[in-house]
């Protein structure tokens, strides 16, 4: 097992290291936008991360719409038909079949504006008793799998249990939802958003996705189970990124990431691999910041790390010898209702992980879910 080098835990810092707390950064939002995020992100950012059981215990209201004679819904059957050789009436059964999920929209709304940011709580979610001791049991019966994925896309074992954990429990809580239902719903449904239209297109992709998914393995698409987001499997990936993304890696020539928990560490691996990942790489380092300087305006930047060590101090950020000044950087900040905000100078590995969710918070409870299970392994 590899260890995480640099990157110390939050609460092993004395509170006299944050010089500054301020609300700089506070309007940026540390959820995905409307970009073409991998999976359904927007829905999943630290304030709108709910629970799927709640949920599918919603389905209840679901109904049978006439999307035949939705004009959007004729032009994508012509498309996707000529586009990739559907069989039209195949088509058409399809969205016969499908059923508009009210608790899906629902589901994917934003969360309201103005909601304070709450690392604490948000980290608490995830860094918790059940996921630590499901993390272990986890951890232990896959731990040559885990080895095999870290050896080969050189992502180390406590990020990738760290990522399963987050999502679904280890494959506790994947989703109830028919992924047909879900991703028609919400491609041709979708709430009433500011970035609704590009949502869904987003969401039609993802649909596209999904049948050649199910055609490729010749399984019925309504078989296919997963979240309010249309996320399938263990590692809740999206079917796009199933297809391009996820190995088999237990060896029975499928990729299965409903049923193999050994595929889905291999393509948590491999998505990390082909997002940036460079084996080795340090995540994260913790800084503080001088009071009145620019440093503010390089937090939400994007999430991606561009700021060299150099930028990084001309701005007024502090920090240990320790950071390379080979890397670049992106600076974070994790808001906190009663504790100072703290500040983190984040690389390109930190930053893969947001390309999983596209929050900080996120990629941090991924990183500290995994070093609260590691510690308990090495302790016993
Ligand atoms: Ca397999």
């Amino acid at each position: 097992m590899k260890t995480l080098p640099f990157l110390v835990a939050l609460a092993t810092l004395p509170a006299s290291l944050f010089l500054h707390s301020s609300p700089a950064g506070a309007g940026q939002s540390t959820q995905a936008s409307g970009t073409a995020a991998k999976k359904g992100a927007m829905a999943k950012g630290h304030a709108a991360k709910r629970n799927p059981q709640t949920a599918a215990a919603d389905a209840d209201t679901a109904e049978f719409i006439n999307f035949l004679q939705w004009r959007a819904v004729v032009d994508f059957i012509d498309e996707v038909s000529t586009a990739h050789g559907f069989d039209r009436e195949e088509l058409e059964s399809l969205f016969r079949r499908a059923q508009y999920l009210d608790s899906v929209v629902r589901l994917i709304n934003p969360p309201p504006v103005g909601k304070a940011k709450n690392w604490t709580a948000y980290r608490d979610r995830f860094v918790e008793p059940r996921r630590v001791k499901a993390g272990l049991a986890f951890w232990d019966r896959y731990e040559d799998t885990l080895r095999r994925a870290e050896e080969e896309f050189g992502v180390p074992a406590e990020i990738i249990v760290g990522i399963i954990g987050v999502e679904t429990i280890y494959g506790q809580t994947t989703g109830k939802f028919r992924v047909p239902d879900v991703l028609v719903t919400l491609a041709f449904a979708y709430p009433d958003t500011p970035n609704r239209a590009s949502r869904m297109a987003y969401f039609r992709e993802e649909l596209t996705q999904a049948l050649l998914y199910a055609r490729e393995n010749g399984i019925d698409p309504f078989s296919l189970s997963g979240s309010y987001a249309g996320a399938i499997g263990w590692p809740q990936f999206m079917p796009g990124s199933v297809r391009k993304f996820a190995v088999d890696y237990d060896g029975d020539q499928k990729i299965d990431l409903r049923n193999s928990p050994q595929d889905a560490i291999g393509s948590v691996a491999s998505f990390l691999s082909k997002h940036g990942w460079t084996a080795d790489r340090p995540l994260a380092f913790p800084v503080h910041v001088t009071p009145g300087q620019r440093w503010s305006e390089l937090i939400g930047q994007g999430l991606e790390a561009k700021f060299s060590r150099t930028q990084m101090e001309e701005a007024g950020v502090l920090m240990p010898d320790t950071v390379p000044a080979t890397l670049r950087y992106g600076l974070i900040d994790l808001e906190d209702d009663l504790r100072p905000v703290q500040y983190w100078l984040a690389t390109d590995n930190f930053f893969a992980i947001t390309r999983y969710n596209r929050s900080y918070y996120y990629a941090m409870a991924v990183i500290e879910l995994g070093q609260a299970i590691s510690r308990h392994k090495s302790a016993r």
